[in-house]
């Protein structure tokens, strides 16, 4: 009998991308991203152009992207044009799956945007060590109280995928965010500067541990913490492009704004960061969806770079 290898009982579990599959098969790039993004981070149909043009953007500099999704039950690793289109229309329709939903979602046969957790988990799986979006959850304001830490740091702390993002956003609690990364065991490294950026800004007042200057030394960290087996990710924090940073000002008071309509509105769990990403839009008139969708793209263009760099370190 043929012996069934561990890959093997993986991917039959996952539906990868024909593009994807052959990419991992011969070690050459590929860049994962998460579709919570799409479904409850922007609205349509700028969602949609987003997705493309990040995936563009990856291919032009010689990766492979890998938007990963729940579609009728199934896990998906690479979607088509169909797909991406399919859940941008369906916005927060689908639902927001971080690594607690993934089971239910399977077992119901849902449509599941994943976040940055339940996206790491599924990228592992499928063997793609690196992972762009543009912010990752956190310790939430007041999560000394209302114990609201998003499942995207346990994640870091448990799953070995490498994510790129633009920091944290001021919507959450930095220092803290950090603190419980440093718990974690998660490197924090930010690129081409000392201090975590703040997703629409460029600095946060937090020093990172780590700083990185070019695409080959990310990938060197990544490849040591694979090489020893750590076992858990990375967070490689990119600052916004100077040009398209949002006014500091500006976003903190819509921030401000947005935390007190959020607590009026008892609004919490995982509702809350969808209403202050869709309030924070608003009470900017877009500028803050323009920034998001500039620094999207920038991840995409380093993330295509670093697993670039990494794929020639582990041939
Ligand atoms: N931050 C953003 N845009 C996003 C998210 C966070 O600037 O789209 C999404 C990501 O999918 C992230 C999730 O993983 O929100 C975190 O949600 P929560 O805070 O409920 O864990
Ligand atoms: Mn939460």
């Amino acid at each position: 009998m043929a012996k069934i290898g561990r890959d093997d009982v993986v991917r039959g579990l996952l539906k990868v991308a024909r593009e994807v599959s052959d990419a991992l098969s011969c070690g050459d790039p590929v860049v994962a991203l998460e579709s919570t993004i799409i479904s409850h981070g922007m609205p349509y149909p700028q969602n949609l152009q987003t997705a493309k043009d990040v995936e563009a953007i990856i291919r032009e500099n010689g990766a492979v992207p890998a938007t990963i999704a729940i579609l009728d039950g199934v896990p998906c690793i690479g979607l088509t044009d169909e797909q991406l289109e399919r859940l941008a229309i369906l916005g927060t329709k689908a639902q927001k799956t971080a690594r607690r939903d993934i089971p239910h979602i399977i077992a119901n046969e849902g449509n599941g945007a994943t976040t940055v957790s339940a996206t790491m988990f599924f990228a592992s799986m499928a063997g793609i060590p690196l992972f762009v979006t543009g912010g990752i959850g956190g310790v939430h304001r007041y999560g000394e109280k209302t114990m609201d830490i998003s499942s995207d740091l346990t994640e870091l702390g448990r799953t070995p995928v490498a994510v790129i993002s633009a920091g944290v956003k001021s919507i959450l609690d930095i220092p803290r965010t950090l603190e419980y990364l440093e718990t974690q065991g998660v490197p924090v490294a930010a690129y081409q500067t000392h201090e975590l950026p703040a997703f629409f800004t460029e600095s946060s007042g937090c020093k990172v541990p780590c700083r990185l200057d070019t695409p080959e030394q990310c990938a060197k960290v990544i490849y040591s913490s694979l090489s020893y087996g750590l076992g858990n990710g990375i967070l490689i924090a990119v600052p916004i492009p100077k040009e398209h940073a949002a006014s500091g000002n500006l976003i903190e008071s819509a921030i401000q704004r947005a935390l007190k309509e959020a607590s009026d509105k008892n609004i919490v769990g995982n509702a809350a960061t969808p209403f202050l990403l869709a309030r924070v839009n608003e009470l900017t008139g877009g500028a803050s969806l323009t920034a998001n969708i500039a620094l999207v793209k920038n991840n995409a263009l380093i993330g295509a770079k670093v697993a670039a760099a990494l794929a020639n370190l582990r041939r």
